[in-house]
């Protein structure tokens, strides 16, 4: 007999920048979620589907884990969205990196275990490229299955694509036999508007790494079609005017190459046409302002 279908939900949850997003565009097949060197770059929960004949995995991408480290409001409103994919799962996938576990995957692992303590969690040893001998992997991962915690750990790299569909094999053993929850076609529960304002975040986030504090926020004015071309109008929020100059640039070259190189990514993401239009307002202090991160699209469901 065949196996029956299996589905369900994978919280995908760890420090910030160990590379849960780029795990999820791997595992998923394409881009979806935003990634950059600089930490703290999810801030929502978002959720990617991928339907294979035998199953549908629903990844659950979440904001690193700080421990309270990102400010005020913002920090609780990115820890509530981990807890929230947490007790939707039926699954955790606890990302690590290469080369060592390290005391804040500790801390992440107690806050899953004490959260979810009926859920398998699967350990994604990421970044394996990382490691100059390869035989430096097996004493790691002695020492981690050496634990006791993990229903699996599996040695992966998000970036080269490396050993991916040996972790999807090992979560679907871990989801329930069921009929698929989504569409087989749908590929998220994120509207096209929200991503265009991800998109754009992303390329700030990779250019001005340094530069700019990473509460800086993106809002989408306008978004329709217009004669066929798809039409958007973004701002992006920061919190000071010497911020504002560094993100424009000299003779507005800085957010020239974010709007490229962004909306590159979203016309290959929509496969249509797009013109983007960018702005850049100075907003101070909104990370601590609970009115302000809801106007931004945080806390609701957008
Ligand atoms: N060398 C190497 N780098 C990787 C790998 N996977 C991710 N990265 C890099 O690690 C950095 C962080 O990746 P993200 O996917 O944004 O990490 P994250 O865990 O989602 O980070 P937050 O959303 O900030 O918590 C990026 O620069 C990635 O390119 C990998 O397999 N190998
Ligand atoms: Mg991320």
């Amino acid at each position: 007999m065949a196996d029956p279908f299996k589905s369900g939900y994978i919280a995908v949850v760890g420090r910030p920048n160990v590379g849960k997003s780029t795990l999820i565009n791997g595992l998923l097949g394409q881009k979806l979620v935003i990634t950059s060197p600089k930490p703290q770059t999810t801030r929502h929960r978002i959720l990617g589907i991928k339907t294979t004949p035998n199953a549908q995995y629903l990844y659950l991408d979440t904001p690193g884990l700080t421990g309270g480290s990102a400010p005020g409001g913002l920090a609780r409103t990115m820890d509530r969205a981990a807890s929230e994919a947490l007790s939707e799962a039926d699954c955790v996938v606890l990302v690590a990196a290469c080369p060592r576990w390290r005391e804040e995957d500790e801390r992440v692992c107690a806050w899953v275990r004490a959260h979810a303590p009926d859920r398998p969690i699967v350990l994604a040893v990421n970044k394996v490229d990382r490691l100059a001998a390869k035989e430096a992997l097996l004493p790691l991962m002695a020492d981690l299955a050496a634990r006791g915690v993990f229903a699996d750990i599996v040695p992966v790299s998000a970036r080269g694509g490396t050993n991916l569909d040996a972790l999807a094999t090992v979560i679907a053993a871990h989801l329930p036999a069921r009929a698929p929850l989504y569409p087989e076609e749908q590929l998220s529960d994120r509207s096209e508007r929200f991503l265009a304002a991800e998109f754009v975040r992303e390329q700030v986030f990779r250019r001005f790494a340094k530069e700019i504090p990473y509460v800086t926020t993106v809002s989408i004015e306008e978004f329709r079609v217009v004669r066929g071309l798809l039409r958007i109008r973004a701002v992006i929020y920061v919190e000071k005017e010497g911020q504002k100059a560094i993100l424009v640039g000299r003779s507005g070259a800085g957010l020239k190459a974010v709007g490229t190189s962004a909306r590159r990514v979203l016309e290959s993401h929509l496969g249509r046409k797009v013109y983007l239009g960018l702005w850049v307002k100075v907003r101070g202090g909104w990370a601590d302002n609970a009115q302000a991160l809801r106007g931004l699209g945080y806390g609701g469901d957008n």
